[in-house]
């Protein structure tokens, strides 16, 4: 009898302990996400096979997603991600692992003939291929994440296929035309994406294939891979968007993506992927379809489910959800949004203290991630739990690509004549040069030359001519110009970079060595202050060296 008491006590004690555990709720401040990301990354490093990848199923997926994480963790510590000379200060611990992982990628990846599609030219390098993994859209959106963002574009290099040694530029460039290649073509499909490629046919799309196609081209664009996306493939997405958003009209759906149709399997998985999408095509957190979807997310975050919610309140929440919509919020650049109903907007990222339960992305990942440093198996997961917990740790972090709400021309022109004489003209060529961009090409419309010896001048045709009076080292400078498109310059940070004028003085490189440069400043669309218009400006320099040539020599 006494022992029973015992025993009913401890059992007390146990049942006493545990609701403290569970109503004490853990905040996920800084130094815990940290911590956080730590054990998973060595936990991850653990599991990776003899071949380099990782999982068990879905290996190029699992794969591709712990190697985002393995390189962001390497970027957040300053570290190159390859790097793995213990002497060198970039050096990596986990560096060996990732080298293996992209090297199991390559492994897995094809080249196929790709042709010319219903609304545009897939094949931008004019290779007449493109590179895909596996067939599958999942895989090749994934994969081209995860390589887009190494930070590695043009002095790591694969072999692919027949295409043989391509850089990692090469590479993400023609994964990038085959999912433009795969992109639907027809019908309800146009801008969706299937599991396979759509070769001008009909068949399905789905939104959840089409977010990580959208993930993997997003990344692709930006720098440092400044991968080409065509006008057409993004005119493409925005009727894609405007068919899987389920239309405002009064019921629980209004404002979520669908699955495979606007009506159909709505949920906020999906609905990340869709604010992901509006993002990359363009759309702001103004826009009104934007609100809508925003909307659908706050009416659902407190769902008592993994599907259409996030797994608020569950002991395992649903990773791949939490993941994809931190990507979609992050990316449109939404940091609150109502997460309990009450007509105020909270930090849906991180709340500290955190509610109880939490409702907040990263305090409820840190609360189940277990002792192994892993996370529970959680809907989509294959089974060995690997996908679980590399979707939960990339939901931890704060990555998305840079916006690019506009886009800089380049600047970029070629000399006739790499050592002029003195009074000998030489011809000034800037037909290179690109024009700037806002969801479509914004032309230049003035050519800004000054030839670093007093003398200036402003064409609107590509091609001028120039000599120089005396012998010296001349910094000539070169100003695009192509009408901007936002008119609240003034308002927008990203409008009001500085122009990144050129070195002038700062080189002593030999002119036959430097003849082209691209501004810095290039992705940003700035504002010269002053000018009549907004106007977006990209500026590039040379050296000239003019050589004096002795008369008595010229008149021998
Ligand atoms: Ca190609
Ligand atoms: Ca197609
Ligand atoms: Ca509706
Ligand atoms: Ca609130």
């Amino acid at each position: 009898m006494q022992k029973k008491t015992v025993t009913l006590a401890l059992f007390a004690i146990l049942l006493l302990s545990m609701t403290v555990l569970t109503t004490t709720a853990r905040g996920a401040d800084d130094g815990e996400i940290e911590a956080s990301g730590a054990a998973a990354v060595a936990y991850l490093a653990s599991k990776q096979s003899i071949d380099g990848s990782w999982g068990s199923a879905n290996q190029i997926a699992t794969t591709g997603l712990v190697l985002l994480k393995f390189v962001v963790r390497a970027q957040e510590l300053g570290l190159d991600p390859f790097d793995n000379d213990p002497l060198s200060p970039t050096y990596y611990e986990y560096a060996d692992n990732t080298t293996a992982g992209f090297s199991y990628l390559w492994s897995s990846a094809s080249d196929v003939p790709i042709g010319p599609q219903t609304n545009g030219d897939p094949d931008t390098n004019v290779n007449g291929k493109g590179i895909c993994f596996g067939d599958s859209v999942y895989y090749t959106g994934i994969a081209l994440t995860a390589l887009a963002i190494s930070g590695h574009p043009d002095d790591r290099s694969a072999t692919i296929g027949t295409l043989g040694l391509l850089t990692y530029r090469e590479i993400a460039q023609d994964i990038a035309d085959w999912l433009y290649f795969a992109q639907g073509d027809i019908g309800n499909d146009r801008g969706g994406f299937n599991y396979d490629a759509l070769d001008n046919v009909t068949e399905r799309t789905d939104n959840s294939n089409g977010g990580y196609a959208y993930l993997g081209l997003a990344f692709a664009e930006d720098p440092p891979f400044d991968c080409t996306v065509p006008d057409w493939v993004r005119d493409e997405l925005n009727i894609y968007i405007d068919y899987i958003q389920n239309d405002v009209n009064g019921d629980t759906n209004d404002g979520g993506s669908g699955y495979d149709n606007p009506n159909g399997w709505v949920n906020i998985l999906k609905t990340g992927n869709l604010i992901f999408e509006m993002a990359f095509y363009g759309d702001t957190p103004d826009t009104p379809r934007v609100q809508d979807a925003v909307n659908y997310l706050e009416r659902h975050w407190q769902d008592p489910n993994t599907d259409p919610g996030w797994g608020y309140s569950l002991a395992v929440a649903n990773y791949q959800a939490k993941f994809l919509v931190e990507k979609g919020l992050t990316y449109m650049g939404i940091t609150e949004l109502d997460t309990d109903g009450d007509g105020i907007d909270e930090d849906w990222f991180n709340q500290e203290p955190p509610a109880i339960p939490a409702q907040d992305i990263a305090s409820v990942i840190v609360q189940q991630q277990l002792p192994s440093g892993s996370w529970p198996n959680s809907d989509w997961d294959g089974g060995d739990g690997l996908l679980s917990t590399a979707w939960a740790v990339l939901a931890l972090e704060g990555f998305a690509p840079p916006r690019e709400l506009a886009r800089a021309p380049k600047a970029v022109f070629t000399e006739s004549i790499d050592t002029p004489k003195v009074r000998e003209q030489v011809r000034f060529d800037a037909t290179s040069s690109q024009p700037g961009w806002n969801h479509t090409d914004i032309p230049i419309t003035e050519y800004r030359w000054d030839f670093g010896d007093g003398n200036k001048t402003t064409t609107n045709t590509p091609v001028t001519y120039h000599s120089y009076e005396e012998a010296g080292i001349y910094y000539v400078t070169l100003t695009v110009y192509a009408p901007g498109t936002t008119p609240d310059t003034d308002t927008s940070p990203a409008q009001r970079k500085t122009v990144s004028t050129v070195p002038v003085g700062g080189y002593t490189v030999p002119f036959s060595i430097v003849t082209t440069a691209t501004a810095l400043t290039a992705y940003f669309a700035l504002t010269v202050v002053g000018l009549a218009s907004t106007t977006t400006v990209a500026t590039v320099a040379t050296a000239i060296y003019v050589r004096r040539v002795k008369r008595r020599k010229d008149n021998q």
